[in-house]
């Protein structure tokens, strides 16, 4: 496989379908203008991820984690005056945040090194206004380091979340200067603490029309993190991964990687999405209504980002407010399933610690979520297919099994490319239909009734080009009341 830019040769291969090489455009795409319409569906098709999105991609399920100054004092946002003497942990553990997140299924944690607030978890040099000026450890402390440890020690990814909106610098507002002061902070956690896999930074500003307008050097932010980190991907503000667009849990029914989506850094890009009338929220991201208005098209993956209590912070009077296994089933089944990755945030208390009632919480969706899908029913799912739109493949399942759920996967190496799917079980030798899809993407579940059938069979209904189907699989998903029940 080749990858190469766009030129006039690559375009009539690919148009003619005459090359026997594969050639994709990764990550973006610009339409030449002569092409028609449908001949901008069919390069849709050839879209892919760069190799850093495709491996964030693959770890399906990752931990938010917010700590700071307001886990002290209690709130959601804090206003940069809090005393730095506040933030004293009794009994910080990073270990047990990992393990825990671990032993779950997580792969990657991504902690709050700066909250709006502007306190930094780390002992950095462009403020004292950190850890360094807190009572824990006498102030020799440093959260991010302890939590990288954990993470290098059992093995799972870290990221950083580091809000650009700064209440307590005293250059924010003072575009240039608030800059490089920004610059070097990512520069210290990119420089210092080994491998950082995703960098979060947040759209949230909370201070015009009245008050200070900061313009943030977006293009500046990207060069630091691509130079000092280049494995790691840039999300929300960043071009790599994007913001689902709610905080519920929930990408959309029809989410599509290929979108001409992006997030809104520069005056040019600001047009463009209103030109289209787009925005990570609305429900239209990839259609062909859309392929064909635009000029150029991007791989810009959706993350869901939703916390396990109503607040992203730990707040004690919310201990009772804990998602149920129900809820986060449900929401699996709506991002993972939906061709997105899931970032669920469980906050640490004032000791420092992920508090009982979620650690038992997330023992249970950990143990639900491989107890349902370590087993997959279908004889040869694994066996890649490549097809064209209007064939169907029949899947045996082994004797006797009771399946509510199908899992398709298409090959996103190759694109993303199902528009329509339909999926029907052989019940009594007769065909029923279980469900219609649109999308596929990486991943795809749909849940339906229980049954015990002989065969399950796909058909790919509508396609950008030819279908590469990865893996298609037949699970049984106990009821979460009845697994908790059991337990
Ligand atoms: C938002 C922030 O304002 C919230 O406090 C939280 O960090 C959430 C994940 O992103 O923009």
């Amino acid at each position: 496989m080749k990858r190469v830019s766009l030129t006039g040769l690559l375009l009539i291969f690919i148009l003619a379908g005459c090359s026997k090489k594969k050639y994709f455009f990764e990550k973006e795409l610009v339409f030449p203008r002569i092409i028609n319409d449908e001949q901008k569906i069919k390069l849709a098709a050839y879209l892919v991820p760069t190799p850093q999105q495709y491996e964030w991609q693959k770890t399906e399920m990752n931990a938010f984690i917010h700590f700071g100054i307001n886990t002290f004092t209690n709130r959601e946002w804090g206003n940069g005056t809090e005393d730095p003497t506040l933030f004293n942990p009794t009994d910080f553990d990073a270990e047990q945040w990992v393990r825990t997140l671990k032993n779950a299924g997580f792969r990657m944690i991504i902690l709050t090194a700066k909250h709006h607030d502007g306190f930094c978890l780390w002992p950095t040099k462009t403020t004292p206004y950190s850890v360094a000026s807190s009572p824990w450890r006498n102030g020799d402390g440093d959260v991010v380091r302890e939590v990288k440890d954990a993470c290098d020690k059992y093995k799972m990814k870290f990221g950083v979340y580091l809000s650009p909106w700064d209440k307590n610098a005293k250059s924010y507002g003072d575009s240039q200067r608030y800059n490089a002061f920004f610059t070097e902070q990512l520069t210290e956690l990119l420089s210092n603490y080994g491998e950082i896999s995703e960098v979060w930074l947040d759209g949230a500003r909370g201070e015009e029309p009245l008050g200070k307008m900061q313009e943030y050097d977006w293009e500046a932010f990207y060069k630091v993190i691509d130079k000092l980190q280049p494995r790691a991907v840039k999300a929300v503000m960043g071009n790599d991964v994007r913001w689902v667009g709610n905080e519920k849990g929930f990408a959309r029914e029809t989410e599509w990687s290929v979108t001409p989506l992006q997030p809104n850094i520069d005056p040019l890009i600001i047009k463009e999405n209103e030109r289209l009338g787009i925005s990570p929220i609305v429900e239209d991201l990839g259609s062909r209504d859309l392929i064909v208005r635009a000029k150029k098209l991007y791989w810009y993956p959706a993350e869901v980002n939703v916390s396990i209590r109503p607040g992203w912070f730990y707040h004690p009077e919310e201990d009772k407010q804990v998602k149920t296994l129900n809820q986060l089933v449900d929401i699996y089944l709506k991002s993972v399933g939906r061709n997105a990755v899931l970032l669920l945030n469980i906050p640490p208390d004032t000791r420092g610690l992920l508090s009982e009632t979620d650690v038992n919480r997330l023992e249970q969706f950990g143990s639900y979520i491989a107890t349902t899908f370590n087993y997959n029913k279908l004889v040869d799912g694994k066996i890649a297919w490549t097809t064209k739109q209007g064939n169907s493949r029949e899947y045996d399942l082994f004797d006797n099994d009771t399946v509510n759920i199908v899992m398709i996967q298409e090959d996103i190496k190759q694109g993303q490319r199902v528009e329509s799917f339909r999926v029907e079980a052989l019940i009594d030798n007769e065909w029923q239909k279980l469900a219609d899809g649109t999308t596929i993407g990486y991943k795809r579940l749909l849940k339906f009734k229980d049954i015990t059938p002989s065969k399950i069979r796909i058909t790919i209904l509508d396609a950008r080009d030819v279908a590469n189907i990865l893996n298609v699989g037949a699970f049984y998903a106990p009821s979460p009341e009845e697994f908790v029940s059991n337990q």
